[in-house]
């Protein structure tokens, strides 16, 4: 098997035509290069203009992801889509129904309307994030969202399902960890992602045959993986990467992980945690006395939210 990572019956790269959404983002930044060098033709799109994107093979396509038309010329002639764009963390409720539900489904749709038959979608570990954490977590989990951003990254895994039985689609989801250029944290030494391995990771999920709907989680070689890789395996993904190379410095600065800390505790880390509940009313107990700790963004501390309401086609 190649350093690629690709399946051994894989049908190559060379040639073959993907549409990357969210191409400006950290992973589609990464990705597009990294599958060009695969041999990937990568037609490009995001929401703002791209700068120093390198690899792609015709001019970036910038548009809204509720712009159906754009959609559509965008996906004509491609062989499958990596579906990036969205909401990359948690957001107060209209902001991840725009971006990640409405706009997954535009994208599904664009791709179904123009014959694309296979759509890598960038799902997410938060999908099943309050699944409280075993040795190693499969695939084989009933949804268990974390967060609004874990529940719209189960839509698009249940919205990939559909496209795949009423359409004849191929959906790959990736339930991504720790998309990072190093780790930095005790939860990345068995979440990470390194970019080279996630690319890796996505070449495998294009170029794997007959995949028909599949769910893999999307971490590196980490000795301490707390997800199982087999499903990624399967598609020929091989990870080279392990976090295990940073735990010295990791841990040195942070201390051994506490196992009842939520950011060990559950599949998601902190985003199960109660920094992410929604805020109750000033003054307000809340009927189930819940808990706080949540700006009124719905995340925790102060953060002003990464795109203005309404944003449609941010980039992971
Ligand atoms: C994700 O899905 C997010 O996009 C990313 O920002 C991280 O929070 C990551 O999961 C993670 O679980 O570390």
């Amino acid at each position: 098997m190649s350093d690629f990572g690709a399946h051994p019956q894989a049908r190559p790269g060379a040639g073959r035509w993907v549409l990357v959404t969210g191409a400006g983002g950290r992973i589609g930044r990464a990705a597009c290069p990294g599958l060009a060098a695969r041999g990937w033709r990568v037609r490009a799109l995001d929401r703002r203009p791209l700068g120093g994107v390198a690899g792609l093979a015709d001019p970036p396509v910038v548009a809204e992801l509720a712009d159906a038309p754009a959609l559509d010329r965008a996906a004509a002639g491609m062989d499958a889509v990596v579906h990036l764009a969205g909401q990359a963390d948690e957001a107060p409720f209209p902001e991840i129904l725009q971006a990640n539900i409405v706009g997954t489904y535009q994208v599904f749709e664009a791709a179904r309307r123009g014959g694309v038959p296979r759509v890598v979608y960038a799902s997410s570990n938060h999908a099943v994030g309050f699944t409280p954490r075993s040795d190693l977590v499969g695939v084989d989990l009933p949804p268990r969202p974390d967060t609004y951003y874990g529940l719209s990254k189960v839509f698009g895994e249940a919205l990939g399902r559909l496209y795949v039985d009423r359409y004849g689609m191929e959906t790959v989801c990736l339930r991504i960890g720790s998309w990072r250029d190093r780790p930095t944290t005790p939860r990345h030494l068995s979440t990470w992602l390194s970019p080279a391995d996630g690319v890796r990771l996505l070449h495998a999920a294009l170029s794997a045959p007959d995949v028909g709907f599949a769910v893999v989680y999307g971490i590196s070689a980490n000795t301490r993986a707390w997800w199982d890789l087999a499903p990624a395996r399967a598609l020929g993904y091989l990870s080279v990467d392990d976090a295990e190379d940073y735990a010295e410095e990791i841990l040195a600065e942070h201390g051994e992980p506490d196992p009842a800390d939520p950011e060990q505790a559950y599949v998601g880390g902190d985003f199960a945690g109660p920094a992410y509940d929604a805020p109750l009313p000033a003054g307000g107990n809340g009927a189930a006395g819940g808990r706080r700790g949540a700006d009124a963004t719905g995340r925790p501390g102060a953060g002003a939210a990464a795109d203005p309401p309404g944003a449609a086609g941010a980039s992971r």
